[in-house]
């Protein structure tokens, strides 16, 4: 198949998702066509079957927002013609699905299917926003299949969009081979000083992540085990975050260390995974740290429930609950044995569930269902 697939080129979230199923299926023998507006932080072009084609947005003194979907359906256009393409599968729906029936419509009479991931954020914090909701729902709804990452955000985007179409449920995935290669390494341990247990957090640092909570959990952590955490990520919230470790004096307890491509080397050797998230679709790092064999103290929210299964591979507590999650990263820390179960527990589900060939081969057969073979 030749395929198209747009995303943001950030370090996290669906931008991860959506290089690694580009790598996977130029891997497997597809010609992948990769869109963005710089190029995605994990894309390795070594494949001869993959490539990267970037959307340029240029700007004029009248524009105060030059239109990226704009610039994103034409080099649709021109991928997909110049490249044959057979369909789009676009990664998170604002804007990328209303570009991509755009490009669509503009090809006529030239076939070009659309699939749509949704990954989280474009549902239940962007697209339900009345000033996107409409070309959201449409572009979800014009889309030749659509999928979310769990179960969860199928619901929301049902009863927050009102979309009737049918919605998949595909989840996150990893790549099992990520932790053999770091198996053994000391990894986070590194960073450990005398007896100190490490205790890690990745994100984006927006509000959605309430990194402040990290930081209030760890604060109690502390006191009762020697500890030291680790924050990997960058964005909006971390000032707010590096000013409270000053004023509560934690800045030798705590390590900021901003983004990381490999993350695999650093969980590798964590004690605990803490995502303390207002909302999340599904976690893809919480599925990394478990995938590592570390065990994650999360949030009851969203699609969380769907990855970490509470009392078996981690915790789930309420949200803003910064002493019910301290208790129960205590409760793990304190019982090694304990602790060590849950993070073997957790690998065993990730690669039960959540592993690379299972997943990519699922979107393989939408794929061949929507060209219709
Ligand atoms: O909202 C974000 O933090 C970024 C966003 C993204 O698209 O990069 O993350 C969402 O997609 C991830 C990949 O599917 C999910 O693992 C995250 O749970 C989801 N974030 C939220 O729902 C907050």
């Amino acid at each position: 198949m030749k395929i198209g697939i747009s995303c943001y080129p950030t370090w996290g979230g669906s931008g991860i998702v959506a290089t690694e199923l580009a790598m996977a299926l130029a891997e497997g023998g597809d010609e992948v066509h990769v869109l963005s507006y710089a190029q995605p932080s994990r894309l390795e072009l070594v494949n001869p079957n993959l490539s990267y084609h970037e959307v340029v947005v240029p700007n004029y003194p009248l524009f105060d927002y030059p239109p990226y979907s704009l610039a994103l359906a034409t080099q649709l256009v021109e991928v997909a013609r110049h490249q044959s393409l057979d369909l789009v599968h676009v990664h998170y729906a604002v804007p990328n699905a209303v570009s991509a029936v755009l490009a669509r419509e503009i090809l006529e009479p030239q076939p070009l299917k659309v699939v749509t991931t949704l990954h989280g954020t474009d549902i239940t914090l962007v697209g339900n926003d009345p000033n996107y909701l409409e070309t959201t729902r449409w572009g979800i709804q014009r889309s030749d299949a659509v999928t979310a990452v769990s179960e969860a955000l199928r619901r929301a985007t049902q009863s927050q969009l009102g979309v009737e179409n049918t919605i998949e449920v595909v989840p996150n995935f990893i790549d099992p081979r990520r932790y053999e290669r770091v198996r053994g390494d000391q990894g986070a341990k590194r960073w450990a000083k005398g007896d100190e247990r490490i205790l890690l957090h990745i994100s984006n640092f927006r509000p959605v992540k309430r990194v402040l909570d990290v930081v209030r959990v760890f604060e109690r952590v502390r006191k009762q085990v020697p500890s030291r955490l680790l924050l990997i990520g960058d964005g909006p919230d971390r000032a707010q975050i590096e000013r409270y470790c000053r004023d509560c004096e934690m800045c030798d307890a705590i390590t900021f260390l901003g983004n990381l491509p490999l993350v695999e080397e650093i969980l590798v050797g964590a004690d605990l995974f803490l995502l303390p998230s207002e909302t999340e679709s599904f976690g893809l790092a919480a599925l990394e740290a478990l995938s590592c064999e570390v065990p994650v103290i999360a949030t009851r929210v969203g699609g969380l429930p769907e990855v970490v299964v509470d009392g078996d591979n981690g915790f789930l507590r309420e949200v803003g609950d910064v002493d019910a999650m301290a208790a129960a990263a205590i409760e793990l820390l304190e019982d090694e044995p304990r602790r060590r179960a849950f993070g073997k527990s957790g690998r065993r589900r990730a690669l039960e569930m959540f592993s690379e060939d299972l997943v990519v081969e699922r979107y393989r057969e939408i794929y061949r269902r929507v060209l219709g073979g």
